[in-house]
Order: C-alpha cells, then structure tokens, then sequence
C-alpha cells in the first residue's frame, strides 16, 4: 500500500460522488507535500488562504497572485471543481483599505470603490477556473440581539457593503454562483439571524445564490437536531447550500487539554460514528446540498491544531497523519471497517 491511500482504499469523491462534490482546503505547500493523495480523494479544492484579501492585495493596486495561481494551476491539471475563498472578511483584510495615506479613516464612497477594483479584480481573473465564490465571511454577530458584528466594514460604509461586495462580484463574473458563509450556522439564535440577513438581501434583489455552512463541528456538538433545522430553514431561502469548511474536532471549543500526542481511541470512535450520523443526515437533503469540503485534506496539517487552544493538536479529518483512511473514513462511506 503506498502512503497515500491507494490500492483497497475507494477515492472518497468517488464514494460519495452521486450525492455532492468533496472538498478540501489546500495550500501550494499541501498541493506539494500531497498532491496525489489530494488529487486522488478529493474533486474539489479551496484555498484556505491564498485568496483573502491580505494574501492578494497586501499594497494597495500591489496584487500578489503567484500563491493563488498555483493552486489554480494544480486545479486546472487534475481537473478539479475550485470555490474560491473569501471577498469580504473583517479578519486577514489589509489594513490599509480601511486608511488615507496620512491614516485617517477613509470615507463611504473610497472603501466602496476599493472593494469593487479589488472584486472586479480578483474575480474576472479567476472567472473561468472558479464556480463558486464566498463573497461574504462571517458579518453576523455570534451573541447578542445585534444582527451585525462590529467591524470597520460596519463602520465606515454602514450595513449595505454587503449587498454592495453581491453586486459588484456579479458584475464581474455573472455565472459564479455567490455565497453568504458563517460558522455557528446550526446555533439557533446565529441561524434565524443569518436566515434574516439573507432574506433581507433577496429582498433587496442582491444577487446571493447560497448558503454556505462553514461546519467547524466538534464530537459534541452541535446536535443533529439543530444541523437539520439549520439545513431545512436555509433551504426555505429557496438557495443552493454548501458545507464549505467542514471538520469534527476531538474536543469542545473551549477545552484545555494539551497533553494528547495522538487521538485516544475512544474519541476516534466517537468522531467515527459522529462523521456516519452526518453524512446520512446531508444524504436526507442531497437535494438542496451541492458541495461538502474539508477545512484540510488529512490530520497531518489542521488549522485546528493551536487553535483556539495553544498547544493542542487535534484530529478533526478523515484521514489520518500518514493519509490513511480512519475510522471515520470507512463509516462516511459507508463501508465496514478494512481489517
Ligand atoms: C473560518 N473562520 C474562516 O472562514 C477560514 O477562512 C479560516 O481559514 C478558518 C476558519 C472560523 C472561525 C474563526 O476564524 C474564528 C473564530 C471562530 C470561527
């Protein structure tokens, strides 16, 4: 067996293919260290940061795409489906957007205009690799009565910079399908916020297309419950829906635990079965469902390993640090368990 999965193991995509594209997050050094085996699972890639606004536009009219290109090139070789990630986003955003030269707060009209040259920018050169765009990253404010979170997006250009970032991505590419994206989607009081956001914005006649539902899921949590009111209200958008960040993590947000070296067997058959319970629930709503992607390709690189916890690693894919498919692999698809 070589150390990329081959031989017995069924190509995940391939496996789940007839209900939705599989997804994951990549990098040009993922693509480097693990091009075949990214290749051989997955038809579908996003950049998990290469194409943020810092990453591409650190100085202003300076864009730096040789990053993003690679990843689109690897996509272009292997054949594979590309999202591209993200438009607007109050974190990884440069600072010198929201800035005059002499660093006062720039007004309504020069943010809106820096945004529509960067958008028209980024998404008419990546127009015919890329299908499907989060325009949108995480505006809803998590707790509170808020709608919105606070951010100098917020500030400086008030609450339409979001119908604005719709309009302006359609212009520059009017077959991208253009999606809203959030973490926390299936908490009910983040749902019926987001829900309202995005009606709000039909309303409006802004050009939104889906949902997408980041899915940063741990073993515990959120209950299967409340990932299908989530998934049914969304659908009630009349929308397209994605799971573009999806990974199951060993632990609670908020747990302290860093002596673990390598996942404990109990909590691998815990994700195991929490991974099976969640594909035949995203089975029972293929029809709404387009895409399921993995924030990551296996546990060897995770965003979640260091965070938010320092110091702790974590497991949350479904293959493992050598590529090998877990436990957790085998119920996904629905196959007994290879001895
Ligand atoms: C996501 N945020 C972002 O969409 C993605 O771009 C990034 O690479 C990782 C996760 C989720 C998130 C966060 O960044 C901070 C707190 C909670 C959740």
């Amino acid at each position: 067996m070589g150390n990329d999965g081959t031989n017995a193991t069924p190509r995940l995509y391939e496996a789940l293919g007839s209900s939705f594209d599989i997804g994951a997050a990549v990098s040009p050094r993922t693509l480097l260290q693990s091009g075949e085996f990214i290749a051989r699972h997955y038809n579908s890639l996003t950049a998990e940061n290469e194409m943020k606004f810092v990453n591409l536009q650190p100085v202003e009219d300076h864009y730096t795409f040789e990053d993003a290109d690679r990843i689109v090139a690897f996509a272009k070789t292997h054949g594979k489906k590309l999202r591209g990630h993200t438009l607007v986003w109050h974190n990884q955003t440069s600072d010198w957007l929201f800035k005059e030269s002499d660093g006062r707060p720039v007004c309504r009209e020069k943010l809106l205009d820096r945004l529509q040259s960067h958008i028209k920018t980024v998404v008419g050169r990546y127009k015919d690799a890329i299908y499907a765009w989060d325009v949108v990253n995480e505006v809803i404010a998590d707790e509170g009565p808020e709608l919105l979170r606070p951010s100098k997006w917020l500030d400086i250009a008030g609450p339409d910079f979001i119908a604005k970032a719709f309009e302006f991505a359609h212009a520059a590419d009017p077959a991208a399908q253009l999606f809203y994206n959030d973490y926390n989607e299936s908490n009910p009081h983040k749902r019926d916020k987001i829900y309202r956001l995005v009606k709000s914005l039909l309303e409006q006649g802004a050009p939104v297309h889906g949902v997408g539902l980041q899915a940063h899921w741990n073993v515990y949590s959120p209950s299967l419950d409340e990932i299908r009111e989530a998934i049914e209200k969304y659908a009630m958008l009349g929308l397209r829906l994605q799971l573009t960040e999806l990974d199951v993590s060993l632990f609670r947000h908020e747990d302290e635990r860093t002596d673990l070296t390598s996942p404990p067997e109990e909590l691998l058959e815990l994700q195991a079965k929490r991974y099976e319970a969640i594909f035949l629930l995203l089975k029972e709503y293929q029809v709404h469902i387009d895409a399921v992607t993995f924030w990551g390709a296996d546990d060897n690189y995770t965003w979640l390993s260091n965070f938010p916890v320092r110091g702790r690693k974590n497991w949350p894919l479904l293959f493992d640090e050598q590529h090998q498919p877990k436990e957790a692999f085998w119920r996904v698809i629905g196959k007994p368990t290879q001895l």
